[in-house]
């Protein structure tokens, strides 16, 4: 008999939550970068073990809504908490606890998913300083075990894991052996780009950003073309982003097409043309098409 299910992962923004599921997953399927608010949809990642499949839900991180953009994000969280088998509540063990942190713990207790808890990144911290987080850690969620790891270096991630696993109900696995993912080949690949501007820039253009691949072609073996839209809100940010003699996109091109060729296994040809798109994070329609719902 097989087991698998979904284990949504909940926690405020940066803590490493896309850190860890990349981790388990073995592969990079969300992106990750040192500013909040990085992931924008649900992503499932797919590790397996024997005979148990756990699905993990990477999720934006819990913050108040601004806009539309965060008000969907916010929503994603609270519908993939409900639809999920077990909830993993991440906090960063270089913060330690605060009020944001006890809110999502009040949000799961409502969803009535059994918890776990990860405190994350230990490898910033002394084991003196780690020991008050870890007992406060224990007050957020009656009940809920408690694990130190670091997603980054992989300390604590293998007994995590297989604690999640034993919690996993009876059924039969819901991806394919060798599934990583369910993300679109296009998503991913306009993420990797994204998390190349995000690297890039500061205040608020990463938020400003968005990158729609509009085409993925392969002209002859071992070589793939993409081209890519780089969204930003306003004429200043898309001549930030553009750079003095083109510089800046130049850059971020390069470093995006790294990541693509690593993704796709293959050589890759990257067009990049930054476009200016008012208010698109407000822009409900544009949200649902590009999948942020
Ligand atoms: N030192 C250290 N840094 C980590 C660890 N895990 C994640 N990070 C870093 O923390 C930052 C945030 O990581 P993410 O995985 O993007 O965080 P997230 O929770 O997915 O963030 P959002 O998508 O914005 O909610 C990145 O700079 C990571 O490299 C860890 O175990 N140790
Ligand atoms: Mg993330």
């Amino acid at each position: 008999m097989t087991r698998g299910g979904f284990v949504a992962l909940a926690g405020r923004p940066n803590v490493g939550k896309s850190t860890f599921t990349n981790a388990v997953v073995g592969e990079k399927v969300a992106i990750v970068s040192d500013r909040p608010q990085t992931t924008r949809r649900a992503i499932r990642g797919v590790h397996q073990s024997g005979d148990c499949q756990i699905v993990l839900v990477d999720l934006p991180g819990v913050q108040r809504p601004r806009d539309e953009l965060t008000a969907r994000m916010a929503r994603r969280v609270q519908q993939e908490l409900e639809g999920s088998d077990a909830a993993l509540l991440m906090l960063s063990a270089e913060q330690g606890v605060g009020p944001g942190d006890r809110f999502i713990a009040a949000a799961l207790e409502s969803a009535k998913v059994p918890v776990t808890i990860a405190v994350n990144k230990v490898d910033r911290c002394t084991r003196a300083a780690l020991v008050p987080v870890l007992a406060e850690a224990a007050e957020l969620v009656p009940g809920a075990e408690v694990f130190p790891i670091s997603a980054r270096r992989g300390a604590g991630v293998p007994e995590l894991v297989e604690h999640l696993a034993a919690s996993m109900p009876e059924g039969p696995f819901m991806f394919a052996a060798g599934a990583s993912t369910d993300q679109p080949r296009e998503l991913l690949l306009a993420e990797l780009i994204r998390e190349a501007v995000i690297r890039r820039t500061f205040q608020e253009l990463p938020h400003a950003v968005e990158v729609v691949v509009e085409e993925l072609e392969y002209p002859r073996e071992g070589l793939a073309r993409v081209r890519a839209l780089v969204w930003v809100e306003t004429d200043s940010q898309k001549g930030i982003l553009i750079g003095a003699h083109g510089r800046m996109i130049k850059a971020i091109g390069t470093a995006a097409r790294r990541e693509l060729q690593r993704a796709l296994g293959v050589q890759v040809h990257l067009e990049l043309s930054v476009r200016v798109r008012r208010d698109w994070r407000a822009d409900a329609d544009l949200l649902d098409r590009l999948g942020i719902t």
